[in-house]
């Protein structure tokens, strides 16, 4: 989509600080972190929001949990601890609309969130 900030970052067409790609997702460092580490994790295909996943997208679902334990490793917190969200629309507190995963860590999480 060619006015989707997170589709120019996937192509590299707007810089990131990318911590890891693949054929199917990228993950790079959240411009306003809310924690020490904070890693946002998308498909390169542009998917708006949760609600616009299809039956075809549940592998580059799969993979977007399965690279943020990754970076969770690399990053030094898996151990200690993280947390991956997911928001959906405007209750959600989605701001960005291609789906990505935070992956949290390095200070201690609260529940509930805000
Ligand atoms: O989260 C959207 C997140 O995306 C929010 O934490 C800021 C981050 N963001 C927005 N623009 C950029 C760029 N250009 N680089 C890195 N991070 C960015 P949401 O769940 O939609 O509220």
């Amino acid at each position: 989509m060619t006015d989707c900030i997170f589709c120019k970052i996937a192509e590299g067409t707007i810089p990131a600080d990318k911590v890891y790609e693949d054929e199917l997702v990228v993950a790079f460092r959240d411009l306003n972190p809310k924690a020490p580490v904070h890693v946002l994790v998308i498909p390169r295909k542009h998917i708006a929001t949760l609600n616009d996943l299809t039956e075809e997208d549940h592998a580059v679902l799969a993979r977007l949990q399965w690279v943020a334990t990754r970076v969770a490793q690399q990053e030094g917190i898996a151990e200690d601890g993280y947390r991956t969200v997911m928001n959906c629309n405007a209750d959600g507190g989605q701001s960005v609309y291609h789906v990505h995963l935070h992956v949290l860590g390095g200070r201690q999480m609260e529940w509930p969130p805000g």
